[in-house]
């Protein structure tokens, strides 16, 4: 039996010495394992979305028939996906604009619910499979699909934010990693050299070469630095479903064939990490972490493929955009 409660003292125990709870176990065996590991917080329910805003069909019962939707979009389902994207980027750069340490990511699940109401949108991933909130808060060690929950965010943090709104019957899904304060020199090459895979594989999208050149522009980018690239998730095909059958990985693969033509909309959201890239599914059934702890960070752009390159959707003035140095 090990205790839960009281906190840890600010000098540890060596491994093999008993542990600061007063358990009587070695320090490895007991708390060690958790220590400089996030804590969940409290989950509150689900929040209702008014009655004036169009619910996508898996609102109510958080299951749904996914349809053959086609890769190449219509130029009238495009500017819908204009729009919807552009929502999503104002929204994100919303919440980015409240990290700080001390501020909930319940809170800010509050804000990005609230935003997506007043822009007219449905927060997609409210009851998505069964998902509770407005968006993915994501701290540290956690990979992505953290649920926001009482836990303050702490100087020092590195937090992701993912959003998605559904609008005039369309999905945009955007994210980015936010410094909470100051962050350690090693965290904050992480986040930046992350944001520049997401870009170097947007880089990569051209009419008529395969999905895989993206995943290995990534790759590339993050090489010289040893990071891993997750492979348990990756980007997808996106329209009027937050989801259809386009793959897009974010390491090399040959049999990501599939070739890029005008039309096509698909995220890049590569989730780069210190170490391992190996994961856990907390018990809530949802949370992946990575299963050594280490940090990990991530970005996420909704694309269009057209004949003069990528065009993304999702972007905007503050949103995650080409300003750092390497970035010309
Ligand atoms: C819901 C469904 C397992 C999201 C994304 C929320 C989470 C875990 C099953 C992808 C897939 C967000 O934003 C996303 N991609 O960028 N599922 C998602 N859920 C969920
Ligand atoms: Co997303
Ligand atoms: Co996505």
């Amino acid at each position: 039996m090990t205790s839960t409660l009281g906190s840890a003292p600010s000098t540890l125990p060596q491994a093999n010495e008993s542990c600061w709870c007063g358990s009587g176990r070695k320090y490895k065996r007991c708390h060690k394992k958790s220590e400089g590991r996030i804590l969940q917080g409290l989950i509150t329910p689900m929040r209702e979305v008014p009655a004036n805003i169009a619910r996508p069909p898996y609102a109510d019962t958080g299951e749904y028939e996914a349809w053959d939707e086609g890769r190449v979009k219509s130029p009238e389902i495009i500017e819908r996906m204009r729009a919807s994207g552009k929502l999503a980027g104002e929204v994100l750069k919303m919440a980015g604009d409240m990290v700080k340490p001390g501020v909930t990511t319940e809170t800010i699940d509050i804000a990005v619910h609230q935003a997506f109401i007043d822009g007219g949108a449905y927060p997609s991933t409210i009851n998505y499979h069964g998902y509770p909130k407005a968006c993915c808060t994501s701290v540290n060690e956690v990979i992505c699909h953290g649920i926001p929950d009482s836990r303050e965010l702490q100087e020092g943090d590195i937090c992701n934010i993912d959003v998605t709104g559904w609008l005039d019957g369309v999905h945009g899904d955007t994210n980015a990693t936010f410094f909470v304060g100051d962050v350690d020199p090693e965290s904050q090459q992480l986040v930046n050299v992350t944001e520049e895979s997401m870009w170097r594989g947007i880089e990569a999208v051209k009419v008529g070469r395969p999905l895989s050149d993206i995943g290995r522009a990534i790759e590339d980018t993050v090489k010289p630095y040893k990071y891993g690239v997750v492979r348990a998730f990756v980007g997808h095909g996106i329209g009027e479903q937050f989801h259809t059958d386009i793959q897009v990985l974010h390491y090399y693969d040959s049999r990501s064939s599939t070739i890029m033509r005008a039309g096509m909309t698909f995220t890049i959201e590569p989730m780069i990490t210190l170490g391992t890239i190996n994961y856990k599914i907390w018990d809530d059934d949802w949370t992946a972490v990575t299963s050594d702890g280490r940090r990990t960070a991530q970005f996420e752009h909704t694309l269009l493929v057209t004949d003069e390159g990528p065009q993304v959707l999702t972007g905007g003035p503050g949103t995650a955009s080409p300003t750092a140095p390497w970035k010309r």
